[in-house]
């Protein structure tokens, strides 16, 4: 079995997230998403998410290429992450490229896939005027 993960935010979920999700899902047979607690997307990332993170975990866990979902707390988890959950595929969108390839340190093949252009959690709050 092919494991895959992925890690993000995915606030106000969309069809961005849905392609990514898809994506990393055929790229193995089981896709964990590590999902950025509410504190982690404020400290480090100075996210307010419009959902919580319960919301946005069941949000996740209503897709169908979403196997499990994992809290993520720090920035630093990821190699250990790839440990603790078996993971032999990293995926994240292509805004991220270059910036974990040391994962392939610790086994894991890294894919960066390309954004899907033109939509985005901040471009929808702008556009709905919050
Ligand atoms: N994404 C995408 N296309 C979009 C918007 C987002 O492919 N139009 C992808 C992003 O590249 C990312 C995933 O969907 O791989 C989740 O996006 P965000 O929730 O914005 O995640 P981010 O804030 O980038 O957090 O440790 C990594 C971070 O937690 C990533």
């Amino acid at each position: 079995m092919k494991r895959v993960i992925t890690y993000g935010t995915f606030d106000m979920l969309h069809y961005g997230h849905i392609h990514l999700l898809r994506r990393a899902r055929e790229l193995g047979d089981y896709l964990v998403v590590a999902l950025s607690t509410d504190e982690f997307n404020w400290n480090e990332k100075q996210k307010k998410c419009y959902f919580s993170y319960e919301h946005r975990k069941l949000l996740l866990e209503a897709i169908r290429y979403v196997d499990e979902v994992i809290p993520e707390e720090s920035w630093d988890q990821k190699r250990t992450d790839i440990h603790d959950h078996n993971i032999d595929v990293f995926v994240m969108g292509d805004d991220w490229k270059g910036h974990f390839d040391f994962l392939e340190e610790e086994g894991a093949q890294v894919v960066y896939l390309p954004r899907t252009p033109d939509i985005s959690t901040t471009q929808i709050k702008q556009n709905l005027g919050k």
